[in-house]
C-alpha cells in the first residue's frame, strides 16, 4: 500500500517521487509520510541516485496535512484534545530533517497547490520550480496554527521578515509567479513545461559534484546562525575534508587538461 502514496521512477542518475493522493490534492496521512520517507532514505542509499525530484500527482502538489487524519483531526467534545505536537515531531520534523542531510540535490518541481506543509516542504528543497498555474499558501493560521514543517525558519531567511508575516499571517494564495518575482522559489515555467524542465534542472545538478552541492546547503543553512568570522572556519573545515577528495582532484584535473570532468563522489 504504501508504495503506492508514493510513486518513484528513476531516469539514468535522476530519481523522481510523485506523491499519490491526487484526490485529496496529496495531502500527508501518517502512511504517505512513512512512504516518502521511506523512498527519501532509500534514494540517500543509492549511490546510482545523484538527484531527487519531488512532484505531485494529479492538479495539486501537496495540500499539507490531511485535515481528517485521526492523528490530528479535532477531537468529540468531551474527548481529550489531540497533541498536535506527536505529529510534528514524529513525522513533519524527521522529514525536514531527512531533506537537509539528502547527500544529493532535491528539486520540487510544483505543478499545482502547495499549501500548508506541503508548501513548505518544497520550500524545504534546494531548488523550487513550480508551473505557472501553481500556488503557494502558509494555510495554517486560516486554521488557529502557526507556520510548520520548518516555515517559522525558513519565510523570513527567504522573503525576509515583512513577507514572511504577510504571507504567514493571511494566508493568501500566491501564485507561482508572484512566488518567483519576491524570490521565494527559484522559477516559474510554463505548466507544460515544468516536467521537462525539472529534469534538465535535474540531470544537470546530477552531473556536478553532488556532495559539495549537498555540502553547499549544509554551509549555507548553517551559517545562518554564525557570526562571519565561524563561517569563515566552518568554510575552511568544509573545504579542508572536500580538497582531499576525489572530485576536487577531479575537477581541477578536468580544468587543466580541458575536458569534462567526471564527477563520482557522493
Ligand atoms: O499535526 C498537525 O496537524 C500539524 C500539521 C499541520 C500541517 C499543515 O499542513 S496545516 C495546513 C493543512 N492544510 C490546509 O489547511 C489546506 C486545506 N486545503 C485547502 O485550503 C484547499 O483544498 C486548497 C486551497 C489547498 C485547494 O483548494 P481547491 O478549491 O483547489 O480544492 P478543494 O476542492 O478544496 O480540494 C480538493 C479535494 O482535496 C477536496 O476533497 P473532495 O471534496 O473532492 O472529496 C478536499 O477536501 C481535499 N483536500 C484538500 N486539502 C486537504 C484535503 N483533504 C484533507 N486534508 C487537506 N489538507
Amino acid at each position: 500500500m504504501s508504495e503506492s502514496l508514493v510513486l518513484a521512477r528513476q531516469q539514468g542518475p535522476v530519481l523522481t517521487l510523485t506523491l499519490n493522493r491526487p484526490t485529496a490534492l496529496n495531502s500527508f496521512t501518517e502512511a504517505m509520510h512513512q512512504a516518502l520517507r521511506a523512498a527519501l532514505d532509500t534514494a540517500a542509499a543509492n549511490p546510482e541516485v545523484r538527484c531527487v525530484v519531488l512532484t505531485g500527482a494529479g492538479r495539486g502538489f501537496c495540500a499539507g496535512q490531511d485535515l481528517s487524519d485521526p492523528m490530528v483531526a479535532p477531537s468529540a467534545p468531551g474527548e481529550p484534545p489531540k497533541d498536535l505536537a506527536l505529529a510534528i515531531n514524529t513525522l513533519y520534523k524527521p522529514l525536514v530533517q531527512r531533506l537537509k542531510s539528502m547527500p544529493v540535490p532535491v528539486v520540487a518541481a510544483v505543478n499545482g497547490v502547495a499549501a500548508g506543509a506541503g508548501a513548505n516542504l518544497a520550500l524545504n528543497c534546494d531548488f523550487v520550480l513550480a508551473g505557472e498555474s501553481a500556488s503557494f499558501i502558509q494555510a495554517f493560521a486560516k486554521i488557529g496554527l502557526v507556520p510548520d514543517t520548518g516555515g517559522t525558519w525558513l519565510l523570513p531567511r527567504i522573503v525576509g521578515r515583512a513577507r514572511a508575516l504577510g504571507l504567514a499571517m493571511l494566508g493568501d494564495k500566491l501564485p507561482a509567479a508572484e512566488a518567483e518575482r519576491i524570490g521565494l522559489i527559484w522559477k516559474c515555467v510554463a505548466d507544460a513545461a515544468l516536467a521537462d524542465e525539472a529534469g534538465k534542472l535535474a540531470e544537470r545538478l546530477a552531473a556536478m559534484p553532488v556532495k559539495a552541492l549537498a555540502q553547499t546547503r549544509a554551509a549555507i543553512d548553517g551559517a545562518q546562525h554564525l557570526t562571519l568570522d565561524q563561517a569563515l572556519d566552518a568554510e575552511a573545515a568544509v573545504q579542508a575534508q572536500l580538497g582531499s577528495a576525489h572530485d576536487y582532484l577531479e575537477g581541477v584535473a578536468a580544468f587543466g587538461a580541458k575536458r569534462a570532468p567526471v564527477f563520482t563522489d557522493r
